[in-house]
Order: C-alpha cells, then structure tokens, then sequence
C-alpha cells in the first residue's frame, strides 16, 4: 500500500505561498474539480487545492472520463481568481502546461511533451492532462478551476485496457515509484512561479518554455473538431492560446479548440 499524500506537510512548506495556502484533502470524491468549485462558490480564496487520493466520477474535456485508481496518482484541483479577460482564460492551461511539464521533467530524463491544449506525453504517451473550468459574468472572470491528474505510480497493468496503449505513468517510465508528496509540492511551488509570469507579463513571458514542449512544430497534423476535421502544418500558439494551423492552401488558421492528431511524415 502506497504512503498517503502528506497533504499538511505540503501545506506546511508552502506557507507564505498564495497557492497551496490551505489544503482541502481527500480519501475519496467524486471530482476534485467539482468540490474546487463549490468552494469556490461559497468563497474559498484563490490558491486553495484540493486533493484526493482517487475519484469515482474523474473528469476530462466533453464529458470525458479520467481514470483514477487509489493511492497511486496525483488529483488535484486548484482555485484561481485571475484578473484576465474571459477571452484569455485559456492563458491558464497553457501556464499550468509549462508548470506541469517542468515538473515532470524533474522527475524523469525523457523528453515531456505539451500536446495542445492540455496533455503532457512522454514518449507519445499521455502522462498528464488538465481540466480547467471558469466561471465567469460579463466581461469578467469570476474564477477558474484549475484540474490537473497526473499517472505517478500507475502500473501499466492495473490500467484499464481503454487506455492500456495510449497512457503511461512516471513509474511505468522509470522503473522506480516516485514521492507523490515530493512531486505534489514541486508542482504546485511550479505552479506558483508560472502563475505570478502570467499576471506580470502576460503569457508572452512564458510562450518561449512552452514552446520548448511543443514538439508538433512544423509537423503535419489533423485537428479533429467536434463537427469537422482540418489538415495542415501545426506552426505554434498564439497569445490567446489559439493553435495556429497552416492549412492545406496555405493560409492560416487559428483553432479554439480541438484534438490534434499529428499524422505520418
Ligand atoms: C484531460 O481530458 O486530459 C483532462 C484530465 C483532467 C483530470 C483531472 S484529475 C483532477 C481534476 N478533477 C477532475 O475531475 N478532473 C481533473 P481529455 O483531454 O478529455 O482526456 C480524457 C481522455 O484521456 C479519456 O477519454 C481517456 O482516453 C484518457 N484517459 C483517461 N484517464 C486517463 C489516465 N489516468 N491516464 C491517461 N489517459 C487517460
């Protein structure tokens, strides 16, 4: 049986820290997502996370599930009240994207990917992904539920066979078990630099590491929307988080929204 998460101490090292300044832990719930936000509602202050030790009704993007066994992972949702304009809300994924991929990279010596807009893989494998949810009023967000589910300790065959191929863990990778403490304070100390880069400068403070995880540069892919499909070469990001896809004539396209599929050659 794997050493619970040692939530106080993680709080206890974070003192001072907006993020990680109280920690709401878990044995088990449904979503960390969804309890974030309902502290939210009620209140809750920016920087607070809640953690479980595993989740009955994980999510992912569209109604999407996240498998999240006990013990042997990292969920984890964090509330943000950031002072952005709701169009640059995706800004956040992006910034939680470099914290998360430098934070693995901490853990492992193989290269970690950014898959646009929210997995981390590592040798093609998803590793990571983030969920982040905001509520906004006109004009102005109210808060953002930053999700993020990382596979530490997951043993490939404990995996359910939907994800059997497609995922990984850093223990699959490694050989070894890591600190899912160690890793928990790293990511959310992480997370607090990345974010305090974001309000200071805007996310063209951070664009040049995230693009140091975007490996699809000018690669062929196919980006799968929920009604159609383009093809194209991927050329990087913009300031709004857009993926900007040359497309078969030429011209360029900025996606919103979608799964980029890189295709061969
Ligand atoms: C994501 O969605 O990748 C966002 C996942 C966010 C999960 C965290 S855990 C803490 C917080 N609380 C929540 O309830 N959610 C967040 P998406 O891009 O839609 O990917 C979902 C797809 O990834 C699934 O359809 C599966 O194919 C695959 N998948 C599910 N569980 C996985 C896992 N543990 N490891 C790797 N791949 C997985």
């Amino acid at each position: 049986m794997e050493a619970p998460l040692r939530a106080e101490e993680i709080e206890k090292v974070l003192t001072g820290q907006r993020l990680g300044r109280k920690i709401h832990y878990f044995s088990a719930l449904d979503s960390t997502n969804l309890y974030a936000r309902k502290l939210a509602e009620e209140g809750a202050l920016e920087g607070e996370v809640v953690v479980a030790e595993s989740q009955t009704g994980g999510k992912g993007r569209l109604g999407r599930s996240w498998v999240s066994p006990p013990n042997l992972n990292l969920y984890l949702s964090v509330i943000l009240r950031p002072k952005l304009l709701p169009l640059h809300a995706p800004q956040i994924t992006l910034m939680a994207a470099v914290a998360l991929a430098e934070t693995v990279q901490c853990f492992i010596p193989l290269p970690a990917e950014i898959k646009w807009p929210n997995d981390i893989l590592v040798g093609g494998k998803k590793l990571a992904g983030i969920l982040t949810e905001s509520s906004c009023d006109p004009g102005k967000i109210l808060f953002v539920i930053l999700g993020i589910g990382v596979n530490l300790n997951f043993p490939k065959e404990l995996m359910p066979e939907a994800i059997r191929e497609s995922a990984t863990s850093i223990m699959a990778l490694t050989g070894k078990p890591v600190n899912r403490s160690e890793f928990t304070l790293r990511l959310i100390q992480n997370l607090e630099q990345c974010y305090g880069e974001l309000e200071e400068g805007g996310f063209s403070f951070l664009a040049e590491r995230w693009a140091g995880f975007f490996r699809l540069k000018g690669k062929r892919v196919r980006v799968q929307m929920l009604e159609q499909a383009i093809l194209g070469k991927a050329m990087g990001i913009d300031i709004d988080g857009a993926l900007i896809l040359e497309d078969e004539r030429g011209v360029s396209q900025r996606i919103i929204a979608g799964e980029v599929i890189p295709m061969e050659s």
